[in-house]
């Protein structure tokens, strides 16, 4: 058992049953923002789409970037160029609007596989290809490496601001805005609700370990 397990089990120990729904800070290991996307383990990651200033039509997904291949389905998509007036003068776009998911919701969620270097894309046609990843710009048009900011805004939750490269690559760090909540995929508490806790503790992570890569 590393670090990682050990302190989750204690976390949860500690937590109570009181605490069930809350995961320690600890059990989240890896990178995510501008040096790249990476857990150690598959971890879950909610998306929220906020809102979007720019004329471009943007399409938001994860890219492996071991592979260099874009994952499907994206994450959200804009179905027009945004209604504006008299919001912000830069193509206002909101969700369900003008921007959906897949499913045509305004949240959505991808799984990261554990050991895989992932970064968000932001394509806009063209050579308007954007990543979170600063790295991975380096050849775009862009000659500034970061079109996107990750923001801290609570425990594991960033807000994820981008430049499109649009009018005339005006970097105004506004084109497109996600929410994101990094989780862990599993154990899942609720499932220990009701059971021996750290018993029930001690057999997901077992069985975890086992069912890696399954
Ligand atoms: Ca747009
Ligand atoms: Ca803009
Ligand atoms: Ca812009």
């Amino acid at each position: 058992m590393n670090f990682t397990k050990t302190a989750t089990v204690l976390g949860l120990i500690a937590g109570s049953a009181m605490a069930l729904g809350a995961m320690p800070a600890q059990a989240l290991e890896g990178l995510f923002g501008n040096d790249g996307i990476f857990f150690e383990e598959d971890t879950l990651v909610d998306f929220w789409f906020l809102e979007s200033n720019g004329k471009f039509k943007s399409t938001l997904s994860v890219y492996n970037a071991d592979t260099n291949t874009t994952v499907n389905p994206f994450l959200f998509q804009e179905a027009a160029p945004g209604y504006d007036v008299p919001k912000t003068g830069d193509f206002h776009g909101t969700c369900p609007q003008t921007v959906t998911s897949p499913a045509g919701e305004c949240h959505t969620w991808f799984t990261f596989k554990g050991g895989v270097n992932y970064s968000l894309l932001l394509n806009s046609g063209g050579n308007n290809q954007v990543y979170s990843t600063n790295a991975l710009n380096l050849n775009s048009q862009n000659p500034l490496m970061q079109q996107a900011e990750f923001t801290a805004m609570g425990n594991h939750i960033y807000q994820i601001a981008w430049d499109d490269t649009g009018n005339n690559n005006d970097g105004d760090m506004n084109d497109f805005f996600v929410k994101a909540e990094i989780k862990k995929a599993v154990p899942e508490p609720a499932a220990l609700a009701g059971l021996g806790l750290v018993a029930g503790t001690m057999t997901l992570v077992r069985r975890r370990k086992n069912n890696k890569g399954a």
